[in-house]
């Protein structure tokens, strides 16, 4: 019997701010087309959809389950199209990403037009959930996925969570799915602008209290043979020449990185392609930024977060302002292009401390800043992982 999965993303908030794909709905396109179960990417913030037009298609496509994927600042508009899809269509809805991973029960509680909900990594989950589908919702079966939160007859209940992929399970894993984005053009990523997102690990060891740690602090990663496989498949199939990597730490002076470094130099890949990625201001030195830079690095990002150290200090990050300095003075003279992140509102922010960041930023001089305004809800993600020492929803 044929089943057909839709996965959806919403319209985007801000005009044109970040017009690519995005990779946890492209995983789980990949996992779920790899099992033979139909499945297709309805993006409407990549394709400038409206809600009606996005809302449309789905309805047009027929799935027999339709899943959206919502951070925070997203979760009431998924409601929306859920609504709708539902009442037109007849079919489960069902959501993930980062907001029901922060708070499963209460997502569905205050989102009845839900019918399921996966938190944490969702590729076995929703194929678990897929497989109990295919053969009607029985209780039983919905109780035994791990990393489930459903409703059954007005009540809501949620599962064990499920243990994160190990780096054996990634490196199984198929390479995500952009054929929704792409098709098969072979050219498609070969514009000035475009470039093809990468992720070669899940997962942050630190404990900053600002952030949402989506995929645990335990970091597991791809082996660098895969990484290097994944860039080629980029180059041959979708004619890519910049990679974007999309790991929380990116490039650290470690084994690992080096020898993904190395890689590419040794196999010539740093002739053909560019890469940029995040980095951390602890974890910088001189020899693996002149690395990444034969290695084909032409831009890195950090978060600063604050000029103050005693605000450094409270939201454990683990740096000082004057690691900072060091830190960018490295990555300019090796003539790379820094982003530098900050956060403005932090708790006991003052002017004066405000002041601070913004004299940081101006004295740091970096390529360009994103400066967030931290926001405070009641949420609270230590709910789920017990591991967490602090509160945080992300910024
Ligand atoms: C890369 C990244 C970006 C990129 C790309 C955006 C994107 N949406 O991917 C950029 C730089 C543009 C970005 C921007 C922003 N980001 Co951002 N970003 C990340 C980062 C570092 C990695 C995301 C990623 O690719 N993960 C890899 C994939 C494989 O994992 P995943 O997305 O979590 O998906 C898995 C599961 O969540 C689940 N899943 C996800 N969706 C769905 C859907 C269904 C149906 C199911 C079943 C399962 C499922 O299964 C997936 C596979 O296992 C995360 C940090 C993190 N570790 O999550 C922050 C993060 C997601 N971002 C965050 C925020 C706040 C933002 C901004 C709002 C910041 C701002 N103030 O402007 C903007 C929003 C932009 C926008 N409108 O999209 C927060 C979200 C917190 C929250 N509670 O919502 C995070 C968690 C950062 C943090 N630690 O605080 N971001």
């Amino acid at each position: 019997m044929t089943f057909k999965v839709a996965l959806l993303r919403l319209p985007g908030t801000y005009a044109d701010w970040f017009r690519r794909p995005i990779l946890g709905i492209t995983y789980l396109a990949a996992r779920l087309g790899q099992a033979g179960i139909e499945t297709r990417i309805f993006d409407a913030y990549f394709h400038g959809w409206s809600m009606d037009e996005l809302e449309q298609r789905v309805i047009d496509y027929g799935p027999d389950l339709f899943g959206v994927t919502a951070m925070t600042h997203e979760i009431s508009r998924a409601a929306e199209p859920a609504q709708k899809i539902k009442a037109k269509c007849d079919v489960p809805a069902l959501v993930g990403g980062a907001h029901v991973t922060a708070l499963p029960l209460d997502t569905l509680i205050q989102y009845p037009m839900f019918d399921y909900g996966v938190f944490g990594e969702g590729e076995t989950t929703v194929l678990g959930l897929v497989s109990v589908l295919r053969n009607g919702p029985n209780p039983d079966r919905l109780s035994a996925i791990a990393g489930l939160v459903y409703r059954r007859n007005d009540e809501v209940f949620r599962n064990s969570h499920r243990d994160f992929l190990s780096a054996v399970d990634l490196d199984d894993l198929p390479f995500p799915d952009f054929s929704s984005y792409y098709g098969d053009n072979p050219s498609a990523l070969a514009g000035r602008h475009q470039y093809y997102p990468l992720i070669s690990s899940r997962g942050c060891p630190y404990n900053c209290a600002f952030c949402m740690q989506v995929l645990g602090r335990r970091v597991r990663a791809w082996s660098p043979e895969n990484v290097l496989a994944e860039i080629e498949h980029a180059v041959s199939k979708y004619g890519a020449h910049t990679i974007d990597f999309q790991d929380e730490i990116f490039l650290a002076d470690n084994q690992r990185t080096r020898r993904i470094l190395e890689l590419m130099i040794s196999t010539g890949l740093n002739r053909r392609i560019r890469w940029r990625g995040l980095t951390r201001v602890n974890m910088v030195t001189e020899s693996i930024i002149d690395l990444a830079k034969k290695a084909g690095c032409h831009h890195l990002e950090m978060g600063v977060e604050s000029g103050n150290d005693d605000i450094l200090a409270d939201i454990g990050k683990g740096i000082t302002v004057s690691q900072v300095e060091q830190t960018a003075a490295i990555i300019k003279k090796a003539g790379l292009e820094l982003v530098t992140y900050y956060i403005i509102g932090h708790p006991n922010e003052t002017p004066e401390t405000a002041r601070q960041t913004v004299d940081l930023a101006v004295r740091l001089n970096t390529h360009g800043i994103a400066v967030g305004l931290m926001v405070r809800t009641r949420a609270l993600a230590y709910t789920i992982w017990p591991d967490r020492a602090r509160p945080g929803t992300g910024c």
